[in-house]
């Protein structure tokens, strides 16, 4: 397919692909991730030409993460462009993170003539690509002619920001892309989507019956999820914690709702205030595995349960709900905080008496940790240095990846701003890290700092290129420990092969930013190491820091090696 250049000539003319390209810029998309190929080269082209940003990536999972952020970031989709079958298949897993996370994404696909797909006759990357994305996303789409485009995108848009966000996928047929069309007959059924996500409020009742609920608490606590992080009603929650005095408990990607230095963090106490809040009221987080289904250790059975969920679907999935508050937090939040004028919510100084000496008691141990030297590094001693560091910098944007090196900056380095954290999520996924840094330098033109395992780094470390070209300000931190997990685990043959859980502890990864024009740093000393990410953030360039952990230190699976399967049998 050839560029149509501008000839200055006002032509009646045009095609699909220019219709797709009008329609994303008028629907107010300004950034399209991804990699160029048949068919969506042009696109991209002509993208770039009416002012959207095209970022082309080196993998299209790391196009689709950037994507995913994105849309977590802004409450609008985020755009990720794949070619037919190979790409779309690379993107998918971003796709289907986006939608298990609920993060608005939409993931374009240039596809093969349906004729040729239908009767499987073999075409140039064919397959049958929407049937194959469905069960991995929240909707699928394809748009066959040009006409269609307005609705097609209209529908894409609002499957991927209402309810609870997710990901779509919006198949584009390579005839739809070259049929020429009439302008004016394009134009007259021409429409942008107003108001995709409306805010449903709850019924007042609900919100009443979850007030009389935390009144009649003695030991309330609430909860606050990714999705209460997403919904950007931070002032109303934060007003609504300090009118109340109730303890919170951040989940990862809520942290900076509140700052994590806020008095009423519960986060050092967490089990002691799960085991034992007569209430617990949960704000846009699910019972899932990361609450141990809400159920079992570090709950107390007798606790009642507040959830406000925009999904009512959600309500009972792993507990009974005794209180459902189902419509969009933002409105949610606004009743709450309007009701206690008639409810007197309050938490009881003697569950504060509780909750400060257990945070005391574990905030000595968690500091002793910190300072305690070791050389080599170890996890603790190492983001300790770099949260030193970012408490100066709280506007970075962070992003955490790997076990260990995700678990323990989880609960080491402070977030002071909300959706400030971006992780693994959900699913624990490896390879997200450089894709959301990009995705979340572009979108908040702000400077990013990612803290990767050095297994994570490899699933997403050659797009360290794509931030080079870019010129985005990322500083990335490999925590190399030699391995996943671990990096001095045996073999169990006695064989010379390195183990199924080992990397190479002497790598380098700070060359690989060097082939690329960016800044490096390999550092062994906490020292070395705030000096090291000094000097990325100051210089805003591109950097990457190889930070050399103890390869004996790590726990296996982190903090989650419960989850492994319990072998008892041998040989
Ligand atoms: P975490 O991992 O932080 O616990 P989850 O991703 O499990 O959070 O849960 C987030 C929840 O928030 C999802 O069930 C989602 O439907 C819900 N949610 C997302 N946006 C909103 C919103 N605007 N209002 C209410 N609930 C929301
Ligand atoms: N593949 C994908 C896509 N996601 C995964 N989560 C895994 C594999 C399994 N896995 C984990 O759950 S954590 C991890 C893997 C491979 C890497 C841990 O090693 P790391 O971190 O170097 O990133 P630490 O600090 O060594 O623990
Ligand atoms: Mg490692």
């Amino acid at each position: 397919m050839a560029i149509t250049q501008n000839t200055g000539q006002e032509s009646n003319l045009t095609d699909g692909m220019h219709v797709v390209v009008d329609a994303l810029k008028r629907n107010g998309i300004d950034t399209i991730y991804g990699i160029v190929g048949i068919p969506v080269t042009d696109l991209a082209r002509h993208a770039q030409e009416v002012g959207i940003r095209y970022i082309g990536f080196r993998h299209e999972q790391q196009a689709g993460n950037a994507a995913a952020i994105s849309g977590y970031l802004t409450k609008k989709p985020g755009i990720c462009l794949t070619v037919s079958a190979p790409g779309f298949l690379n993107g998918l897993l971003a796709l289907c993170n986006a939608t298990v996370n609920g993060f608005p994404m939409i993931q374009i696909s240039g596809s093969s003539n349906r004729n040729i797909i239908d009767l499987q006759q073999g075409d140039y990357e064919g397959l049958d690509q929407m049937n194959i994305a469905k069960p991995f996303c929240k909707a699928a789409y394809r748009i066959n002619r040009p006409e269609d485009v307005a609705v097609g995108i209209a529908r894409a848009i609002r499957a991927a920001v209402s309810g609870r966000p997710g990901g779509v996928y919006l198949d584009l047929t390579t005839a739809m892309l070259e049929t020429i069309v009439d302008k004016g007959e394009i134009e007259k059924n021409f429409f942008v989507t107003k108001v995709p996500a409306a805010g449903a409020a709850p019924s007042p009742e609900s919100v009443e019956e979850a007030l009389t609920l935390l009144a009649g608490a003695k030991r309330p606590l609430m909860i606050l999820g990714k999705g209460a992080a997403y919904a950007q009603a931070d002032g109303d929650i934060r007003a609504f914690i300090e009118k109340t005095g109730i303890p919170f408990l951040p989940m990862s990607m809520a942290k900076g709702i509140l700052p994590d230095d806020h008095p009423q963090s519960a986060a050092a106490a967490r089990s002691l205030v799960m085991e034992n809040a007569d209430v617990v009221m949960l704000v846009g987080a699910r019972l899932n595995w990361m609450l141990n289904h809400g159920r079992g250790k570090h709950w107390n059975p007798a606790g009642k349960l507040i959830q406000l969920e925009i999904d009512p679907v959600e309500i009972d999935s792993n507990r009974k709900i005794d209180a459902p508050v189902v419509g969009d937090i933002c409105s949610s939040m606004k009743m709450l905080l309007a009701g206690l004028a008639k409810h007197a919510v309050k938490a009881a100084p003697d569950w504060w008496t509780m909750i400060e000496a257990d945070k005391k008691k574990n905030d000595a141990k968690m500091a002793e940790k910190l300072n305690k030297l070791t050389s080599p590094m170890n996890y603790f001693n190492a983001l300790n240095a770099v949260n030193e560091v970012l408490k100066n910098h709280q506007d970075i944007y962070l992003v955490n990846e790997g076990a260990n090196t995700l678990d323990d900056a989880r609960n080491v380095i402070e977030i002071f701003k909300p959706r400030h954290r971006l992780d693994c999520g959900t699913w624990g996924v490896m390879g997200v890290g450089l894709g959301f840094a990009v995705g979340a330098a572009q979108t908040t033109g702000r400077q990013v700092v990612t803290i990767q395992g050095d297994s994570a780094f490899g699933f997403d470390g050659m797009e360290a290129e794509t931030i080079c070209r870019y010129k985005l300000p990322v500083t990335i931190m490999v925590f190399n420990n030699g391995g996943i997990y671990k990096g001095d685990s045996p073999n169990l043959s006695g064989g010379s092969d390195p183990s199924p859980t080992t990397l190479d502890p002497n790598a380098h990864y700070d060359k690989i930013i060097e082939a690329f024009g960016g800044d490096s740093y390999f550092v062994r000393t906490p020292d070395e190491l705030k000096k090291a990410l000094e000097a990325g953030l100051s210089s805003k360039r591109p950097t990457l820091i190889n930070v050399v952990i103890d390869p004996s230190v790590g726990t296996e699976s982190g903090h989650i090696g419960n989850l492994n399967p319990k072998v008892t049998g041998t040989h």
